[in-house]
């Protein structure tokens, strides 16, 4: 029970190897527990944390402020601290996560048997307090390494996605723990009552996001258990509130240097991990900064016997690769003193590809490869190329209705594992909801690496729609590997922070950044794109009227809705993707 500056104790676990002189700390700070305590402690040590063991490193976990063993008050990923001393602590007791990380690495050095140096990890949320330690200042602290960080539930990570909730793992998730009563926290913190056999037809049944709130628990229970539902509810547009729990703006000057790790299969924090490693490569150009990105879905990079997600497979070997010749090597370098290898890499992608039967492959360099922004155009025809349309007027015409919405996944796949993020899309094929674009084969393979854009120009009777976009890769048999979905709520077009509403029957535009993709598109397959309204229930319905807080509305509100996707000279809608260059 470490004492922190403002007299809270938290709780931290130390595992320290015995006889072995002094040796560097590997640290990771954790809402869920730092189960099950005492010696029985044996997981992680075997698994994500194993290099570390092998190499005499001493490991260190702690309960975040306010859960489980750990004293003080929980705040759902707590902003940084303006007030707060980020440094040695002196007469002001004002603290936040990176405060709680300089007092215990001070103590940990002043009684373990540390040689001085210090790394904090973490994957998702515990890759935000990774982030957040990184601020701490503590001069013994040499590297982190946010992987999967948590950092904006508004725009990109978990709960919402645009400001759309992400009804489906809000709905699942929400047993998780969440709660800030200690008591809940120690019994099984996994309480999801959401395992049903029809998760569409359960979720479509009570008609509305604030039914399926309700279903949750009632909103008094919510408010005072979960004490991050105030922001889902009370906020709906990006107000000063999620302005303020953002923590990218603060990503400046960092003293340790950061390996950022996302993986372009995680249906979490996907979005994390790259604004993550954006923020700190514009805002603190003088932090060793290192990216690792590749075909992970969430925090597998640590899981050794993945090789396959969804219908894809690419080989054995990547995590197992990842923590041996990448992750372990960068904190070394920066830990142990005697250490006589070169740093790793400042970039290691390695490409998703559709093509069962390849094996995965890692490219190592210093920055991210050069990328060309190609539009592919939709057409007419139901194709999509880079020839921009010649017609005078042209579009799609079809109606997106609440009752029946285009669902993620075919209903029998549907549950926790995020399979939805590269599902190929057979399902809702021939659905008249849903607008689909084939270009031809590719000649040479194809690099895609980066932020995908989507630009459609559309009229509709509606107040308000959510486009979502896919990009597709097709192989030669015809089947379907998704390369990326997004989901983009019309009303935020002009910005998070205001919403407005659609003008019936003016010709309106959304223009939205779709997460980071490292894709090879191989010789023979062809790139599709399909545009639709709805991706029920992973995402929650619009109910397209003008209903300023969508997590209030009620059935009533939600109404059908005539679109008109245009794709003509004058109003061309497209995908703008990021294409290597030079790339054989
Ligand atoms: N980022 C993940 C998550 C956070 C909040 C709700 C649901 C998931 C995670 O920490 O695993």
């Amino acid at each position: 029970m470490i004492p922190m500056r403002d007299g809270a104790r938290l709780y931290t676990a130390i595992y320290e190897p015995i006889g072995i002189g002094y040796r560097p700390v590997i640290m990771r700070r954790t809402p869920y527990g730092c189960k099950p305590y005492g010696a029985e402690f044996t997981d992680n040590l075997q698994t994500d944390m194993k290099y570390f063991v092998q190499h005499g490193y001493i490991v260190v976990y702690q309960d975040v402020r306010g859960k489980y063993e750990s004293e003080g008050h929980f705040v759902q990923v707590r902003p940084y601290n303006i007030r707060a001393i980020h440094g040695p602590a002196s007469e002001s007791s004002e603290i936040d996560e990176a405060t709680d990380v300089y007092d215990t690495i001070e103590w940990l050095i002043h009684n373990v048997n540390t040689n001085g140096n210090v790394g904090i990890t973490g994957v998702s949320y515990p890759g935000f307090y990774a982030a957040m330690g990184a601020l701490s200042n503590h001069p013994a602290l040499k590297a982190a390494s946010p992987q999967a960080p948590v950092n904006d539930w508004f725009i990109g990570d978990d709960f919402k996605r645009t400001g759309v909730l992400m009804l489906y793992d809000v709905h699942k998730s929400l047993g998780r723990n969440f709660s800030i009563d200690r008591e809940a926290n120690l019994k099984d913190p996994w309480v999801s009552k959401y395992d049903v056999e029809d998760p569409y037809k359960y979720l479509l049944g009570l008609g509305s996001t604030s039914a399926a709130i309700e279903d949750i628990a009632d909103e008094k229970t919510l408010r005072e258990k979960f004490n991050f539902w105030d922001a889902l509810i009370d906020h709906p547009d990006y107000d000063d509130y999620w302005d303020n729990v953002c923590p990218t703006k603060h990503y400046v000057d960092i003293k340790p240097a950061v390996m950022v790790v996302g993986g372009s299969y995680d249906g979490e924090d996907c979005y994390g991990a790259v604004k993550t490693y954006e923020a700190i490569k514009k805002q603190s150009p003088k932090t060793p900064l290192y990216f690792v990105y590749g075909p992970w879905p969430h925090g597998y990079w640590h899981r050794t016997s993945y090789e396959s997600w969804s219908q894809t497979s690419f080989g054995p070997g990547s995590a197992e690769w990842f923590m041996k010749e990448v992750e372990f090597p960068f904190f070394d370098y920066y830990l142990d003193p005697s250490n006589t290898k070169n740093k790793v890499p400042s970039v290691t992608l390695v490409p998703s590809f559709w093509d069962n039967g390849s094996v995965w492959k890692s490219y190592q360099s210093e920055e991210i490869p050069d990328t060309e922004m190609v539009k592919y155009y939709l057409h007419a025809d139901g194709t999509t190329s880079t020839i921009k349309p010649s017609e005078r007027r042209s579009f799609h015409e079809y109606v997106s209705d609440p009752e029946n919405p285009v669902p993620y996944m075919p209903v029998e796949l549907m549950g926790g594992k995020k399979l939805y993020v590269i599902q190929g899309q057979e399902f809702v094929t021939g659905r008249n909801d849903v607008c689909s674009f084939i270009a031809m084969e590719a000649s040479d393979t194809m690099r895609i690496c980066g932020p995908l854009r989507a630009h459609l120009c559309f009229k509709t009777d509606a107040a308000d729609l959510d486009f979502v976009a896919k990009l597709i890769d097709v192989n030669e048999r015809g089947e379907q590997m998704m390369i990326r979905g997004e989901i983009f709520r019309a009303r935020y077009r002009y910005g998070y922070d205001k919403h407005v509403f659609l003008r019936p029957g003016k010709m309106e535009i959304v223009d939205f950044e779709m997460q980071m993709v490292d894709h090879l598109v191989l010789p023979g397959h062809k790139l599709l794109i399909q545009i639709q309204n709805s991706w029920f229930p992973v995402a929650e319905l619009n109910p397209q009227t003008a209903v300023d807080n969508v997590a209030r509305a009620v059935k009533a509100d939600y109404c059908p809705a005539s679109i008109k996707l245009y794709h003509d000279r004058k109003n061309p809608s497209y995908l703008l993707l990021p294409v290597v260059k030079n790339w054989k």
